[in-house]
């Protein structure tokens, strides 16, 4: 795998882990660093022996404490629709399942990089919210319409307008976090989560995914379709044969993402 500034990538079996590496600055999301991770995430979206993600960050303070506030001070409209936006872009478009793993703080661009996670871990001691407001900002990877969709407005509200962070506790009782678990955790639960993923049929994995979240982009009609198709289109594949096969004669599938 390719060596990174700011990011580690290691392999549990069929789960990538990738490892956002800035602790002393609380992970914070430079250029840089955003532009790598999703580097590294198409490199492992490409790679077949991978069937999910884990996305966490280093130390035990942060997952990241947002975009670095220090690299955008001086930034023009311009350069932050370059440099800043596009990598988000990419990372959105990860095929793969993708869990994050989170410890203490996910702020800001931090919170929304867990929004492009299909699913969240998080340790008791982990603290979600977009303070982008005390900087004259507002949230600018999504963190406003994946939040409303999840959270509905009024929540959603409350922390786009005044920058609380929430206690993860109270997120996964509002649907917003899968598991919360011991302070530490953390990283061991996400990837056993992603264990149970990763052993799925891996182009079934990755259509439901994409079903999932046309739930969120789409109208009922637009996510129905892409519903049906993937449903049928699964029908030409040799998993889907196997699947059945499988289950018709009592043994475990052995899925080959074909
Ligand atoms: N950017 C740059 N540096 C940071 C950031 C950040 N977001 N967060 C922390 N750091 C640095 C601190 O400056 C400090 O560095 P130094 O030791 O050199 O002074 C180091 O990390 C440790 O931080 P603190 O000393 O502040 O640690 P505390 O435990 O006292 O506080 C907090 C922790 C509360 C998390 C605090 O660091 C904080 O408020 N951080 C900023 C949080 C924030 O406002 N995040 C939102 C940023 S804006 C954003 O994310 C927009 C996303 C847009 C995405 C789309 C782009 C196209």
């Amino acid at each position: 795998m390719t060596e990174y500034t700011y990011i580690l990538t290691e392999r549990e079996q069929r789960v990538g882990i990738v490892i956002l590496n800035r602790p002393k600055e609380l992970n914070a999301l430079n250029f840089q660093l955003v532009s790598e991770l999703a580097n590294a995430l198409e490199e492992m979206d490409r790679d077949e022996a991978i069937g999910c993600i884990v996305l966490t960050g280093a130390g035990d303070k942060a997952f990241a404490a947002g975009a670095d506030i220090k690299e955008m001070a001086d930034k023009t409209p311009i350069e932050m629709m370059g440099a800043g936006f596009e990598a988000w872009q990419r990372i959105r478009k990860i095929h793969t399942p993708m869990i994050a793993a989170v410890n203490g703080y996910a702020l800001g661009g931090g919170c929304e990089l867990a929004l492009h996670c299909d699913m969240i871990v998080a340790s008791e001691n982990a603290r979600f919210g977009q303070p982008e407001i005390q900087l004259g900002i507002i949230p600018g990877a999504g963190g406003t319409q994946r939040l409303a969709r999840v959270l509905g407005k009024y929540r959603t509200m409350e922390m786009v307008l005044t920058g609380a962070t929430l206690p993860a506790q109270e997120l996964a009782q509002l649907g917003l976090i899968n598991r919360v678990v011991p302070v530490g955790e953390h990283l061991v639960e996400a990837v056993k989560l992603a264990q149970k993923v990763a052993k799925q049929a891996p182009l079934a994995a990755r259509l439901a995914k994409e079903a999932v979240l046309a739930a969120f982009e789409t109208s009922l009609e637009g996510g129905l379709d892409v519903e049906r198709k993937n449903f049928f289109l699964l029908f030409s594949s040799q998993d889907m044969r196997e699947g059945m096969q499988a289950f018709i004669e009592k043994r475990p599938a052995e899925f080959q993402g074909k």
